[in-house]
């Protein structure tokens, strides 16, 4: 049985990204071949990730869609193997029940779906019937379309409402309670400024939700612009050079009461974590 607040045991947890896909936005193409995602995802687990995160699809904004054979082709094997070698949860990072099915098979515990259920129907009932764990992920439209011109009233209230929701047709779906997490998904059709507004109303949203929550804002883009001071522009640094920056996201997620963070440096967010943690038994002691 896999339980949210059990992963990691008392520590908050650290999901690493193993993107096998040729275009995803800060990694695309560096681990398209099995055998290189299995190695850097093995070398994620020995830098403390607590969970796996394979995915065969980017949702970079603009994005292609992968059809169902190629994504299934790509991430089968990688499942399969990290499932029985990397010695911690496995996720697979997919809309379609079908892929969610053949990673499920392979041995994936989790399905992190960025539509939350909603792009296919099936793929709620699939986890609930194979008593498999999911992430319910906050998104506008689908990634095509998100970033055109996204606008809300209260993206914090509106987002909680929308997580709120989903986490019930999960339940509705048969889903175990303990198994549901959910997701203000950063960077999903929200501007600049959405994103910085979950962030620092993050805590409010935890409370709102009550349930396991997590954050993936690594080296998103609006890191980069807010620390550049630009948008878009030549100046703008490369996705990897805001591991920096997504140290404080990751930080401070924790500190507003996510459960779990979801990176691509996996070494720095644990030794980060690992440090507040540490912080906060002196602070009880
Ligand atoms: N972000 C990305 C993909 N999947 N899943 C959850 N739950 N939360 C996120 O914030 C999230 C996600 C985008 O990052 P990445 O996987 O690195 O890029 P790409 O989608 O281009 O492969």
């Amino acid at each position: 049985m896999f339980a949210w607040v059990e992963v990691g045991g008392r520590r908050p947890a650290v999901m690493g990204v193993v993107n096998v896909t040729p275009d995803s936005f800060s990694d695309g193409g560096r681990w398209l071949d099995p055998g290189a995602a299995v190695a850097h995802g093995l070398e994620l687990v020995a830098a403390g990730a607590d969970l796996l995160d394979v995915g065969g699809e980017s949702t970079r904004p603009g994005a292609d869609p992968v059809d169902e054979a190629e994504e299934r082709a790509r991430i089968e094997p990688v499942v399969a193997r990290l499932a029985a070698e990397a010695g911690v949860p496995v996720s697979i990072d997919t809309t379609k029940a079908a892929v969610a099915a053949a990673a499920l098979d392979a041995g994936a515990r989790i399905v992190n779906d960025v539509s939350a259920g909603r792009l296919d129907a099936a793929l709620l009932p699939l986890v609930a019937d194979r008593a498999g764990a999911v992430v319910l992920m906050h998104m506008r439209g689908e990634p095509r379309t998100m970033q055109g011109d996204p606008r809300y009233v209260d993206v914090v209230r509106e987002v909680g409402d929308f997580l709120v929701e989903r986490a019930d047709a999960a339940r509705d779906a048969g889903v175990a309670e303990h198994a549901i997490a959910v997701d203000p998904g950063i960077g999903f059709g929200k501007t600049t400024d959405h994103n910085l507004d979950l962030l620092a109303r993050l805590d409010a949203l935890v409370e709102r939700v009550g349930l396991p929550v997590v954050v993936g804002a690594s080296r998103k883009r609006f890191i980069g612009r807010v620390l550049a001071g630009v948008g878009g522009e030549p100046g703008e640094p490369p996705a990897e050079a805001r591991d920096d920056g997504t140290l404080a996201t990751v930080v401070w997620a924790v500190e507003c009461g996510a459960r779990v963070v979801r990176v691509h440096d996996v070494h720095g967010a644990r030794r980060a974590l690992d440090l507040l943690t540490l912080l906060d038994t002196v602070e009880a002691a």
